[in-house]
């Protein structure tokens, strides 16, 4: 258990610092950042309390600065990186009818621009993974040419694959709906996957556990994609009923323990496998910084029980057609109270057993709201 637990590392998001809500509203909160600067403290201090979070991920232009190359200094020292950089075509009014798909070139290249623009800051900043998620897509039905949109992405993408450098990675996620209502133009892993394949090697997909039907076996999909290498990232959040960017694991925890299970029988945590793990939460009441720190202490929590599951006594259930003990010597393994150990493997490392509780002895929360008056409101309620 504890050499998988070792090797978990978990990307969370600049923007489930800022503040955050619905299309009903966006509450403040007090101590929220003002600039990228705070965003990442906040991040690092995530990372400080549970030693799961070592890298930060950025949205352009929400996160954009003079100088990224300062930017990663400043991130290093407090003991974080940078990593995947998110692109953003959703938030101007060229691309009401979409970004990359469109059907003016103008706007396309300008969107295109834009993902140029990202690999120019994954170049200072030294990330791995351009991420591309697209609000594109239509209404209604006759609103657009299905055909003719996949096949401008299709040329959009190759113009941006064309640029990613030879450490780099193009990496693609889909969404079933929203904001388009009828039919987004990634809408699901076999699109995302038939997309990247044709681009090469460096592109990859990104599974967002939010964005499916309901009932969808998403376990079953990262399996599949494993097996064929090119699941790039998650991005995890739990959902009730649509893309709702709650917690983790608050959901349903069985759910992130069988993905966890796939993603090490799949090789997802090999040193060599370029799985990126990464958080896409936006807490709209929770307080930000504790919500972080349980959304990465839940992904450990379901690995280390999906670590414990008997693989030799499953493959004998298996094998002999054992049913009831095949799902019995699973249920075990997701049954089993891991948080003593965690605790445990937590102190071994100089890190606070119960980091809820130090993050809310440290100081820290009082200190920011003191600090940090006035708190930007995050972009997506701009
Ligand atoms: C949108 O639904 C997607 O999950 C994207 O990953 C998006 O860029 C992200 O949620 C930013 O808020
Ligand atoms: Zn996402
Ligand atoms: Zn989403």
């Amino acid at each position: 258990m504890t050499d998988l637990v070792d090797r978990l590392a978990i990307e969370v998001p600049s923007w489930a610092f800022g503040n955050s809500g619905t299309r009903f509203k966006v509450f403040g909160s007090p101590g929220t950042p003002r600039t990228v600067q705070e965003k990442i403290a906040d991040a690092a201090m995530v990372h400080r309390m549970t030693g799961l979070a070592p890298v930060v991920a950025l949205h352009i232009p929400w996160d954009r600065v003079e100088d990224y190359g300062a930017l990663r200094s400043y991130a290093r020292d407090l003991g974080v990186e940078l990593g995947t950089i998110n692109s953003n075509t959703f938030q101007d009014d060229d691309y009401k009818f979409g970004s990359l798909t469109h059907l003016d070139p103008k706007v396309r290249r300008k969107a295109i621009d834009h993902h140029l623009a990202c690999i120019e800051i994954m170049n200072q900043t030294g990330s791995r993974d351009l991420k591309i998620w697209l609000a594109d897509g239509t209404n209604y039905p006759g609103q657009g040419d299905i055909r003719g949109r996949q096949d401008r992405l299709a040329d959009s993408l190759a113009t941006i694959y064309a640029q990613i450098g030879p450490q780099q990675r193009l990496v693609l996620e889909y969404k079933l709906f929203e904001p388009a209502m009828y039919m987004t133009d990634v809408p699901d892993w076999g699109t995302a996957y038939a997309q990247v394949s044709t681009l090469g090697e460096r592109a990859v997909v990104c599974l967002d556990t939010g964005h499916h039907a309901p009932g969808t076996n998403i376990e079953f999909i990262v399996a599949q994609l494993l097996r064929l290498g090119k699941l790039g990232s998650f991005d995890f959040n739990s959902r009730f009923y649509a893309d709702d960017d709650l917690i983790v694991g608050a959901a349903d925890p069985f759910q992130l323990f069988r993905i966890l299970v796939e993603v090490i029988r799949g090789g997802g945590l090999a040193a060599d496998s370029g799985l990126a793990l990464m958080l896409d939460q936006c807490h709209n009441i929770e307080a930000k910084i504790p919500g972080q720190i349980r959304s990465v202490l839940n992904v450990q929590e379901m690995l280390a029980r999906a670590a414990l599951l008997d693989i030799e006594s499953l493959t004998a259930a298996q094998e002999s057609g054992d049913v009831l003990t095949a799902n019995g010597v699973f249920m075990d393994a997701f049954y089993t109270d891991v948080r003593p150990r965690l605790a445990r493997w937590r102190a071994e490392r100089g890190l606070p057993e119960d980091p809820m509780a130090a993050y809310a002895a440290s100081g820290y929360q009082a200190r920011i709201e003191a600090e940090r008056v006035g708190g930007t409101q995050s972009s997506w309620g701009a």
